[in-house]
């Protein structure tokens, strides 16, 4: 056997025809899949998933979820929640429905750390690197989702993938016209609620087929998502998305262009935050303590104005489940594949992205001005508006405003493979990326109505202004992050076939173009005053030691080679073997923090964390099987531990200095007869703090020879399915070993288990052969425990998120 006939379709896909399908797979880009040889390659029964995943043959470890696994899932649910079934990942949803987010840990790396890409593109906040989990695709729209445990691919666009890669891929159209259409109810069914807390659900996907005589397919798909919140008696998620495809093949030797649309609204309080976890006392100790009424009433009033009479707000609409957390996100995503030679392929996929989102909250913000410096605007972390707020006549008031922190970016970039095959046996890349984010980030605030909501959730749309002209923010910052990546890759293959090896080599060039508009207050300050410029000296005089409005450039680069091989000893069994090294670059809260310090001062420019990962294992594959088993060892210089808190919307890093992690994770997926699945997968895992952290010049926390917090230690799961006649029975459940809150493993955040229930019942025997009824119940024993928490250094009290109650879900779909 040779290379499998990527680039050799010129004559391999004469014999296939149109069952040829020139679509990655596995692997981020269009590139790294044809280069690695997991394109998919239709040639009749050939389907190497058993049961939905598929452990695919290249050097690094990797775990595929497939179509067949993701829709046995509650309709709706984020794809992220699903990829618990693989080994090393741990999600934590927020609900039990997948539109309200979640935090995400794979191989004890938070998900500043996981690069995750959409058909190669990636979602990562351009910032902070963190994820919006519920901006993911619509899971009847997703092909495969694939993790790579430990490194990423040479030409990919990643500032901060040191953990991993999750890679989605969306299905491509079909050659024939098809309708699919998916209805969901469902409803929380748990000890202790006292309400109906329902979920709707619709989704609707239509295939055009071919329709042109060139061959031009295309798919839409559009859903409509609403259910009320999950534990409180307020609000809900209100969610559309839409998405298209179209696939134009050029020839008939696997070249193609594709055009990917998505756009999504989410319009969804905040949900699931209120216990606190102190010295390991959590505040549910009752399956019912987890439903709850907000503290301000609702429906509330807000303070009654009076004319004369300094008012001061009541409580109406402060509640953190009174957050709204909108966001419109939307890309284009093209793919592409040219065959220049008959041994030279260039794959082109250029993309963009845009994000309007905020977190929502309020503040108090006061009609006159700061009395220290008589100014306006946002000063020491309070509002100074200067006009009649609440329009009552006078500026004596001290009103409630909605105050989210708010985020627009827009981003583009491209990724380009050339593909040259030396010989049957050689082959080599080059690859250049591009990635250009332009991150501007503000803070303006808006008015609430009568009953403590929103006029407006985006009061960036109509600000209030200040009495001198001076919008009322208490963040104004633009930031660029651009990359520039040349990478270089050779794939040799020996011993018939039976030995590959890989060589890459990456060189990101990262650039920050920081501009903070507002005055830098205290180190590690990002927000910092914001006044009108015009009042610039006034400012400084009152308050001395800001800093004030000031831009930088910094630049962060190296040279990341990558290595690795894979072996077969017999057509089934082989091992493999790959090292990476990796850069992250820390996010831009850390860097517009370090401006306070002029640039003389190490502390200007924050350090990345620089890492090597090394994986080995054993991996078996054939017909009725898909086994894995790897160890792998990370050690890492500088590691940055980041953690996000919700009091004052604001990510904290902490610099762990050298830490050392390893561990095991296998999965095993069989097919002993055809009516039955056994998948059963575990991890293990251990991270090592070396050194005692730093504080302060004389100060230390004991953190040498302690394990990094938030990543449990281990996991430990499966899922049966069973076919009896037209009913498909299927049952997974999980074990989650306990994590610490902070680095110095004073409180430990218990483990727990969750389980799910899923029947299918098809309904072909009445004559709809692509129709069925499914039913999900998900945390089937209804286990209470505690899902993510914010954590830190030496943290001891934090707020946890609850881990969703069980729930219970119908759905009906329909296909023709
Ligand atoms: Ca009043
Ligand atoms: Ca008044
Ligand atoms: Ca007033």
């Amino acid at each position: 056997m040779k290379f499998q006939p990527v680039l050799k379709t010129a004559a391999s896909t004469l014999a296939v025809g149109t069952a040829f399908l020139a679509v990655p797979a596995l692997a981020q880009s269009t590139g790294s899949a044809e280069f690695e040889g997991d394109a998919i390659i239709v040639t009749g029964a050939r389907e190497a998933a058993v049961g939905g995943v598929e452990v695919p043959e290249t050097p690094k470890a990797k775990v595929a979820i497939t179509k067949e696994l993701i829709m046995r899932q509650t309709p709706g649910q984020t794809i992220n929640d699903t990829l618990n079934l693989v080994p090393g990942v741990s999600f934590t949803n927020n609900d039990p429905w997948g539109s309200l987010g979640g935090s995400f840990t794979v191989r004890g790396f938070s998900s500043d750390r996981i690069s995750q890409t959409v058909d190669g593109i990636p979602l990562n906040d351009s910032g902070n690197y963190a994820l919006y989990t519920n901006q993911m695709l619509d899971p009847e729209i997703i092909e495969s989702a694939t993790v790579s445990l430990g490194s990423t691919d040479v030409d990919s666009p990643t500032a901060s993938a040191a953990g991993g890669t999750i890679n989605i891929r969306s299905i491509d159209p079909s050659d024939d016209f098809g309708i699919m259409t998916s209805l969901t109810y469902g409803n929380i069914i748990s000890r202790g609620d006292p309400g109906d807390r329902m979920m709707y659900r619709g989704f609707i996907l239509v295939n055009t087929g071919e329709f042109t005589a060139a061959g031009t397919k295309a798919w839409f798909s559009a859903s409509k998502t609403e259910n009320k919140s999950t534990f409180s008696n307020y609000g809900g998620v209100d969610k559309q998305q839409y998405n298209a495809k179209i696939y134009q093949p050029i020839g008939d030797n696997g070249d193609f262009i594709a055009i990917a649309g998505h756009y999504n609204q989410n319009r969804n309080n905040f949900n699931g935050s209120p216990a606190r976890f102190s010295d390991g006392v959590w505040s549910i100790q009752d399956p019912a303590d987890r439903f709850y009424t907000l503290y301000d009433g609702t429906p509330c009033t807000t303070d009654t104005p009076e004319a004369g009479v300094a008012d001061e707000p009541n409580s109406c609409g402060s509640p953190f489940e009174r957050r709204y957390n909108p966001s419109n996100t939307g890309n284009i995503r093209v793919a592409s594949r040219f065959t220049l030679m008959d041994n030279l392929i260039l794959n082109v996929e250029p993309y963009y992205q845009y994000v309007k989102a905020n977190g929502g909250g309020t503040s108090s913000a006061y009609e006159y001005a700061d009395p220290a410096s008589g100014l306006l605007g946002q000063i020491g972390g309070d509002y100074y508006a200067g006009i009649d707020l609440n329009g009552d006549g006078d500026t004596l008031d001290e009103v409630r405003v909605l105050s989210p922190s708010q985020t627009v970016t827009n981003r583009f970039g491209v990724i380009a493979n050339l593909a040259y095959d030396i010989n049957d046996q050689n082959r080599v890349r080059i690859s250049y990326t591009f990635d250009r984010a332009r991150h501007r980030q503000s803070g303006q605030t808006g008015y609430l109505k009568m009953n403590g909501e929103p006029y407006d959730v985006f009061p960036i749309n109509d600000p209030i202004m200040t009495a001198d002209g001076f919008v009322l923010n208490k963040r104004d910052r633009k930031s660029v992050a651009m990359l520039n990546q040349v990478s270089g890759e050779y794939r040799g293959s020996f011993l018939d076939d039976s030995l590959i090896v890989l060589l890459g080599a990456r060189a990101p060039f990262f650039q920050r173009d920081l501009n903070q508009y507002c005055y830098s207050t205290e180190p590690g300050d990002g927000y910092g005053d914001c006044v009108a410029p015009a009042n610039a000296a006034a400012y400084l005089a009152a308050y001395p030691d800001s800093v004030a409005p000031t831009s930088r450039t910094l630049k962060y680069d190296k040279i990341l080679p990558s290595a690795g091989l894979t072996y077969k000893f017999t057509p089934e069994a082989s091992v493999f073997v790959s090292y990476a090294k990796n850069l992250s670059v820390p996010g831009t809260d850390d860097l517009y923090g370090a401006m306070y310090f002029p640039l003389s001062n190490p502390a200007a420019k924050p350090t990345p964390e620089t890492s090597d990962s090394f994986d080995a294992g054993f991996r078996y594959q054939s017909g009725n099987i898909q086994a894995q088993v790897a160890l792998w060892y990370n050690t890492y210089s500088n590691r940055l531990a980041s953690a996000y808190y919700a009091e004052c919307d604001c990510t904290v890093t902490t610099n762990l200095g050298k830490v050392d992690k390893y561990g095991i994770d296998g999965s095993l997926s069989w097919r002993p007869v055809p009516s039955l699945l056994v998948y059963a997968f575990g991890s293990y895992l251990k991270s090592e703090i070396k050194d005692d952290v730093q504080t302060g010049p004389d100060s230390y926390v004991p953190t040498a020879g302690k394990r990094e917090r938030g990543a449990p230690k281990y996991t430990l799961g499966g899922r049966v399915q069973y076919s009896i006649g037209p009913a498909d029975i299927g049952f997974q459940v999980k074990r989650t070993g306990s994590r610490y809150l902070n680095d110095i493993n004073t409180v430990t955040l218990p483990g727990y288990t969750v389980a799910d229930f899923d029947v299918r019942f098809s309904l072909e025997n009445a004559g709809l052969e692509k129709s069925y009824v499914q039913l999900n119940i998900t945390n089937l024993f209804d286990e209470v425990y505690i899902g993510s928490a914010s954590g830190g250094l030496t943290t001891t009290s934090s707020y946890v998120n609850i881990g969703p109650p069980r729930a219970i879900s119908a759905s009906f779909i329909m296909g023709f």
